[in-house]
């Protein structure tokens, strides 16, 4: 065997199993057709201004009308130019004056059991009592406001009350501590905060404001912080001529805020998002182009329909929250479940009571979630009737095809499609998935993209690496929902995303497309593992492991190595309580028969869990220090339970 070109990434593990739509999914569907599909998506490529007038016109409401549909300077793109709309009218009064007032908008359930159904005329009272509240706290239009937040409905209350007034919120996963929120506070200069006294997690409380209070110590640029009451803490620091309760100054307020009406590209929002190392980037998204994106990918992928009970378990925290809780179901005028709460709380199978008690027609969440399912056990599921489902999503990482097939049976009953999407918080909304009544599915690939979307796969000098091979995956054409930018930081933004190919955005991700079209990401650029020459991706890898019967969970990186250059280190959690010698030359052997002897990891270790972000996506960064014998370094704000890695690092010593 030769070595891999740089930038180029080996395939090494089969697939073969397809898995056609079901015939009946067809019958009304969003897309039904496959010359549907066909038809967009060529029109959108070849016809890309007139594709997105129509799709612009029919899907969102102008105040006033736009000129050129797409100015595109690469890497500047201004969507809709000169057009007037607003996120918050497009989710809320667009659907009242079509006719959807008393439909419920959000039903929501919190951790402790409490329950919460907001109509869209309700939905719309509370927007505008939290926007005329903003107004009068001295928010203007331009201004940043930090969300730090439990998932009550509230959070998205205030998402849409910036939006109305044209404020930017920067939501903070309320994971975060004091020192991350101080960070995203400095960067992005907000100007007040929205928090709660506490949150619910497991049954115990977090004190929010706490933490909030230590953060606003470093956040200079902060005049006033809104709390809302959700725990009822008795000891709730409250800083005179600072804070205020939104019992005070929000209830009072009139229900009727007319929405401002915006510039297409005025900023609705910025979102940090970890970077490898170094301070987080706060990717900026604008008004028009990015709505159009959530609400039609929404429509497409989740094939919604009138009668549909919509949940996507994420958190508002992350960019799946803001465009598949938030702007993308409530502009198409979806009902969504929003759940506050952990899924393994009273028990492990809270999720699958919530889908029977609301029975829930189409669930999206992650890869993550579903490989904690199959570790908890398959009798959590089958207590409860899932039969409302109809359809399922994936997103947050390649989802493995073991725990696909897992999801397909258990949970889908074999009738429900799943689509596996991937995308990106800079890409504001899905770009690759399959279309549930059109697209047959392979585990473990998230199909193909979306009408609008152009990938390009490369090698490291920017040249395509042709079907079947497996490289740096690209975006060639602009996109209504692409990121508009690094807040404060061009140079980031360029470096970042712009220039390793002229004009063509850059994910960050590998991916190799098959001879049928289909494409496969197989992770991060930096995480590739570079073995004798051989780039191997650590899905691969991964997915192998976690093909195994006794394997839960897998993380493989590469540690130096003398003679190979890097040598596979895997990290697995495993069914046995008590692994040994004998069932990891049992995994030695089984990656040898999937992959061969190349991809045979030199080292296993057995570890009860794998270092992850907040957004439950696995920290390889981390463990290849950990891996090569290093203290993990770089940054660690990111990781969700500091116990993983002291518990490997005590393996270690
Ligand atoms: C939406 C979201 C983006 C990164 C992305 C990729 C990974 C997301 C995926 C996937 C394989 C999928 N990713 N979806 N990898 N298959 N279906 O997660 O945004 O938090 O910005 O993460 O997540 O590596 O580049 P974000």
């Amino acid at each position: 065997m030769t070595d891999t070109a740089a930038g180029q990434v080996d395939h090494v593990l089969a697939e073969d199993r397809l898995f056609p739509p079901p015939a009946s999914f067809a019958e009304n569907a969003v897309v039904a057709t496959q010359q549907q599909y066909d038809e967009m998506y060529a029109r959108a490529r070849d016809d890309r201004d007139a594709f997105w007038k129509e799709q612009a016109l029919e899907h969102l409401h102008w105040f006033e009308p736009f000129g050129d549909v797409c100015q595109w300077d690469a890497p500047h793109a201004k969507w809709f130019v000169g057009g007037k709309t607003n996120a918050s009218y497009n989710c809320l009064d667009r659907n009242i004056d079509q006719g959807r007032g008393d439909r419920a908008a959000i039903i929501w359930e919190g951790e402790p059991g409490d329950t919460r159904t907001l109509t869209y005329n309700e939905l719309k009272s509370e927007v505008c009592k939290c926007a005329a509240a903003l107004r009068q706290l001295g928010v203007q239009q331009g201004d940043v406001v930090s969300i730090y937040m439990p998932m009550t409905p509230e959070l998205v209350i205030a998402m849409l009350a910036c939006a109305r007034i044209g404020a930017i919120h920067s939501v903070i996963f309320a994971g975060f501590s004091a020192e991350s929120i101080a960070d995203r506070n400095h960067d992005a200069s907000a100007k007040l905060v929205i928090t709660s006294d506490g949150l619910y997690r497991r049954g115990k409380v977090l004190p929010l404001k706490k933490t909030v209070d230590e953060a606003l110590e470093k956040s200079p640029t902060v005049e006033k912080c809104l709390v809302l009451r959700r725990t009822g803490e008795k000891d709730t620091p409250m800083t005179k001529g600072r804070d205020v309760w939104w019992h005070d100054v929000v209830d009072s307020q009139s229900d009727d805020f007319p929405a401002e009406p915006l510039d297409s590209e005025t900023t609705l929002f910025i979102l940090y998002t970890s970077g490898s190392t170094g301070k987080p980037k706060g990717i900026r998204h604008t008004t028009a182009g990015y709505n159009l994106w959530a609400k039609r990918t929404f429509q497409w992928v989740f094939d919604h329909r009138d009668d549909d009970i919509y949940w996507c378990t994420a958190d508002c925290g992350w960019i799946t929250g803001h465009s598949y809780i938030v702007y993308g179901p409530l502009s198409a005028g979806a009902t969504c479940l929003m759940y506050e709460g952990a899924p393994n709380y009273p028990a492990e199978d809270r999720f699958w009571d919530l889908v029977e008690k609301y029975k829930v027609t189409v669930l999206y969440t992650a890869p993550t979630a579903i490989r904690a399912f199959i570790k908890w056990g398959d009798e959590h599921v089958e207590k409860h009737d899932l039969s409302s489902l109809r359809l399922l999503g994936s997103v947050g990482e390649g989802i493995n095809p073991e725990a696909w097939m897992w999801y397909h049976k258990k949970i889908g009953g074999e009738k429900c499609p799943i689509v596996d999407t991937w995308w990106q918080t800079e890409t504001g909304g899905i770009m690759m998935s399959p279309l549930p009544a059109i697209t047959a599915t392979k585990p473990g690939s998230c199909t193909k993209p979306l009408p609008g979307v152009v990938p390009i796969i490369v090698d490291e000098t920017g040249a395509p690496v042709g079907k079947e091979h497996g490289g740096m995956l690209c975006i060639d054409q602009p996109w209504p929902g692409m990121l508009r930018g690094v807040w404060g930081d061009e140079q980031r933004f360029i470096e970042t995303y712009w220039s390793l190919v002229k004009g063509k955005y850059l994910t960050g991700d590998n991916a190799r497309c098959d001879s049928d079209g289909y494409y496969w990401i197989m992770g991060r650029i930096d995480d590739v593992i570079n073995v004798s020459g051989h780039r191997l991706s650590t899905i691969e890898v991964e997915s192998a492991l976690v093909s195994h019967e006794s394997v839960c969970e897998a993380a493989v990186v590469g540690r130096p190595d003398d003679i190979k250059g890097q040598a596979i280190a895997a990290f697995v959690t495993v069914t046995d309580p008590n692994p040994g010698e004998e069932l990891r030359q049992a995994l030695r052997q089984h990656v040898r028969k999937q992959i061969g002897a190349l991809a045979q990891p030199d080292d296993i270790r057995f570890t009860a869990a794998v270092p992850k972000t907040r957004s439950g996506k696995i920290m390889r960064r981390l463990l290849r220090d950990i891996a090569a014998g290093h203290e993990a370094v770089g940054d660690t704000s990111t990781l969700e339970d500091y116990t993983v890695l002291a518990k490997l690092r005590e393996q270690d010593a």
